[in-house]
């Protein structure tokens, strides 16, 4: 039960913003309850409107890989805004921002920055359309890729979450311009390049999935994604909005040398700003105006703050980041499959770096038809019950939880304690 702070100004939100939030996964719709309000963060902290103090395991939903107010982030974002806090003009930063972000991801020769990933897979739907001449895309049940018209088709996050992953107010002219296949599901995919090869312009996957829970790759599925792409000539598009600088700081792709024709990055890579970044090889990104046919334009598009921000975090990406991140998650991992087994639920926990969920269905899950079979009252019980120790995990299904720099092995190690109490809550439920 969430704090009377909460409860009273989730009243007053209700009056003035559509389920009392700007974006609905942050209702607690999926878990019950009242919203916590959170007043400030730090660290792997958040803190209620009241006060109250809770180990943070959305981290933004995946930006705070650093932890929440970064001394380095502060002073960046505070420089920056003492310096103007947008000029709707070209800055030096930008320029540092793309030659760092083409280091980290060799398959990026050209890049542009919006201020939202919704933005960012949008364009480079766009420009892969642009490019081939092409309108039909490719997407897989339970990904999701922010809300533009033609990818909230199936999609997953807070699409799955409300049972609407077909949004209403997509006109069905839009919709039909979307097919989709099973996650890992290569025989699938082959017979949709089969069907509509030629007018396939992409392809887009989350290489990790994150939106339907954590959901890994099958052994050579995105290699036979991009094959089929180079084989009928479509463009391969990689949203690694959340896998990007997540699970290492080339993402997903630079981990397994996966060279996709395009990528979508976002959240750690604005630092928890408004940024986020597509693109892909020169070719392809010479389409994007004023070079060539494909407009794409945003006022904010590369902040001077954000891209401050940015700046500051990126600098922090390094191999001893990645290795606590690891070291903590296996511990977290090891240590919610040990509290599923020592009560007895029929449970999974599914895992890639910093990124994990535990699924109250058996597994393993490859698929949005496997995840969508789990227990959701099951998962709002567990919810409610971490939330009263203080632990606030994603609420819903399917999303998947964050570690940062900031959670110590202690402090996983009493999440593990209380997650096993919440455990045997459900287990009596
Ligand atoms: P934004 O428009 O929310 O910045 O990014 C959309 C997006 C694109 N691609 C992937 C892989 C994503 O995970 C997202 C957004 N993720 C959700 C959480 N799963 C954002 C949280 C929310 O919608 O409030």
């Amino acid at each position: 039960m969430s704090d009377p702070r909460s409860v009273e100004l989730f009243a007053r939100a209700g009056a003035v913003i559509p389920g009392g939030v700007n974006s609905p996964v942050r209702a607690f719709r999926a878990v019950g309850g009242s919203p916590v309000f959170i007043s400030r963060a730090e660290g792997c902290w958040l803190y209620g409107a009241d006060g109250a103090r809770y180990t943070d395991y959305i981290g933004s939903w995946g930006p705070m890989i650093l932890g929440h107010a970064h001394p380095a982030v502060v002073h960046a974002i505070t420089e920056a805004a003492a310096r103007g806090t947008s000029y709707g003009a070209p800055t030096e930063g930008e320029v540092v921002l793309a030659e760092k972000i083409t280091a980290l991801f060799p398959s990026i020769e050209m890049l542009r920055c919006t201020s939202s990933g919704t933005e960012a897979t949008m364009a480079a739907i766009r420009v892969a359309r642009g490019y081939t001449g092409r309108a039909t895309i490719v997407k897989f049940e339970g990904c999701y890729h922010g809300h533009a018209d033609f990818l909230l088709v199936k999609a997953g996050s807070g699409a799955a979450t409300f049972g609407v992953p077909d949004s209403a107010g997509v006109p069905e002219g839009i919709a039909k311009t979307t097919l989709t296949a099973p996650f890992n599901d290569v025989p699938a995919l082959e017979a949709l390049f089969a069907k509509h090869g030629d007018d396939i312009a992409a392809v887009i996957v989350e290489p990790v999935v994150g939106n339907m829970g954590c959901v890994p790759p099958a052994p050579g599925f995105l290699e036979a994604m991009i094959a089929l792409c180079n084989k009928h000539g479509a463009v391969s598009i990689f949203d690694e909005v959340m896998t990007g600088c997540r699970l290492s700081a080339g993402g997903y792709q630079g981990i397994h040398g996966l060279n996709p024709h395009m990528t979508c990055l976002g959240k750690i890579v604005g630092g928890g700003l408004p940024l986020a970044v597509y693109g892909g090889q020169r070719a392809i990104m010479e389409k994007v105006a004023p070079l060539g046919p494909v407009y794409q334009a945003g006022t904010l598009s590369g902040n001077p703050i954000a891209v401050a921000a940015a700046l500051a975090t990126l600098a922090r990406l390094d191999d001893a980041l990645y290795t606590h991140l690891e070291t903590i998650g296996l511990q977290l991992e090891v240590g919610l499959r040990a509290a599923l087994e020592a009560n007895g639920i029929e449970g999974c926990v599914q895992r890639v770096g910093s990124m994990i969920t535990l699924f109250f269905t058996k597994g393993p899950v490859t698929n949005w038809g496997q995840a969508s079979a789990s227990n959701t009252g099951r998962f709002a019980i567990f919810h409610r019950e971490l939330l009263a120790r203080s632990e606030y995990w994603p609420p819903s299904q399917y999303e998947a939880a964050f570690l940062s720099a900031a959670h110590t092995s202690e402090i996983v190690a009493r999440t593990v304690v209380h997650a096993g109490e919440a455990l045997r809550a459900v287990a009596a439920s």
